[in-house]
């Protein structure tokens, strides 16, 4: 991902569903005007997901995914299939692509039920309109195209825009907190941990957040704080620090300002805060020879350090008292079955869409397993959760 690009996990998730050889690829290609997904009469082209970032006018960012068919065969076909419900999960708009000379199939309704039991926004497109005599009627959430000879592939592009939109999301990181006009102070590290010559994500987006609110940001680094605040003449709306020095922030805040962390926001904005804050609670009642699940959403730890791997596993240690057991994962990987755990601990889930995110903690909702994340546990085990989440009383109520 580029520097000066929308973050794939803030792009609508597009992707393309269907039998083999339904044209999955050839409609992607076609929609995209770019030779993206190899293209065959073999049946099992396609054989894993494959993503592409792009613009796709009228919608705007977007990651297109194309999949492998849903009737493959055989262990590895089996893989295959898994791997294209996996996709479902971090869907937000779902194409499911028909080779209209044989119509609808029964892994295809299958299908069709798995999107309207996700609430997932979806057509049905019959694809190969070149082949029939004529364009026969089809209902409300279906059209006809042609990937072959380019046929109402404009009008796709439209539908799939309106789909798409009706995703905007109306959740914000911070400019539900504020009022245009206010000035919010961010406490950043400039750390060893910290990327060379820039901020990371977060920090990037709850400036521009601030900003689309029309409010002011100032950014300084922990030691920097007292003095902004001092200069400020009023008070701010509020202090978002990170969480690695939620202390001296805390110390430095005049307890009548209200202070939260990145992590919280985070938590808020990506996920359910609400279920995490319940979740973290889960440690109290802990036990010797428990299993928890540490998950990340990206493969490459650099960002995320030995968080999860290492610091995370022993500071639950020292916290609880307890022998514990520790199963890990990391990226798209994420177990449908939970019940071999005591709960979840969950990174931020920066690298992930909201609506994965979202599936993940309703996954564990769903099975009754506690689930939580990185910045509320810290916060929790360090005894800062009940200041950060001051700006939301019905959360901070939970923890009465
Ligand atoms: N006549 C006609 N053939 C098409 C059209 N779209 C795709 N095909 C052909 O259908 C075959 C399968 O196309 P793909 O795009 O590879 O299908 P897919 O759904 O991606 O298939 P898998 O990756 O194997 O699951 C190829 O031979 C294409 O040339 C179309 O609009 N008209
Ligand atoms: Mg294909």
């Amino acid at each position: 991902m580029g520097m000066n690009q929308t973050p794939a996990s803030e792009r609508v998730h597009i992707s393309f569903f269907g039998k083999r050889n339904a044209g999955k690829s050839s409609v992607i290609n076609a929609v995209t005007g770019q030779d993206l997904a190899i293209v065959s009469q073999v049946k099992g082209t396609t054989t894993d997901p494959v993503y592409k970032t792009m613009e796709l006018l009228p919608l705007g960012p977007v990651v297109v995914i194309d999949t492998p068919g849903i009737d493959d065969e055989g262990e590895l076909g089996k893989l295959r299939i898994r791997k294209s419900y996996q996709v479902l999960n971090k869907t937000d708009v779902a194409l499911l692509i028909v080779d209209g000379t044989i119509g609808r199939q029964p892994e295809d309704e299958m299908l069709i039920r798995r999107f309207q039991d996700k609430g997932i926004p979806y057509l049905v497109v019959y694809n190969k309109l070149d082949q029939m005599d004529g364009e026969p009627a089809c209902g409300e959430n279906e059209m006809w195209v042609s990937a072959k000879d380019k046929l109402h592939i404009w009008e796709l592009k439209e539908r799939i825009a309106e789909l798409g939109k009706q995703e905007e999301p109306d959740r914000y990181i911070v400019r539900d907190l504020m009022e245009p006009g206010d000035f919010l102070v961010l406490v950043v590290p400039i750390d060893k941990a910290a990327p060379k010559g820039r901020l990371i994500l977060p920090q990037q987006q709850t400036i521009r957040d601030i900003l689309d609110g029309n409010g002011s940001a100032i950014v300084v680094k922990e030691d920097g704080l007292r003095e902004a605040l001092d200069k400020l003449g009023s008070p701010p709306r509020l202090v978002i620090t990170d969480s690695q020095v939620f202390d001296r922030a805390a110390k430095d805040t005049p307890k009548d300002v209200l202070l939260t962390s990145f992590s919280i926001l985070f938590a808020r904005y990506k996920g359910d805060l609400a279920e995490a804050v319940r979740g973290v609670k889960a440690l109290d009642s802990i036990q010797n020879g428990d299993k928890i699940l540490i998950g990340e959403g990206c493969t490459h730890h650099r960002q995320c350090d030995d968080i999860g791997t290492v610091k995370i596993p022993r500071w639950l240690r020292e916290y609880t008292g307890c022998e514990l057991d520790f199963d890990f994962t990391s990226g798209t990987e994420f177990p449908d079955d939970l019940s071999p755990y005591r709960m979840v601990v969950h990174c931020g889930g920066c690298m992930l869409n909201a609506r994965e995110m979202k599936y993940r903690v309703q996954c564990a909702v769903d099975q009754g397993i506690p689930i939580t994340n990185y910045g509320i546990l810290i916060a929790y085990l360090r005894g800062i959760l009940k200041r950060s989440v001051e700006p939301f009383p019905e959360i901070a109520r939970l923890l009465d």
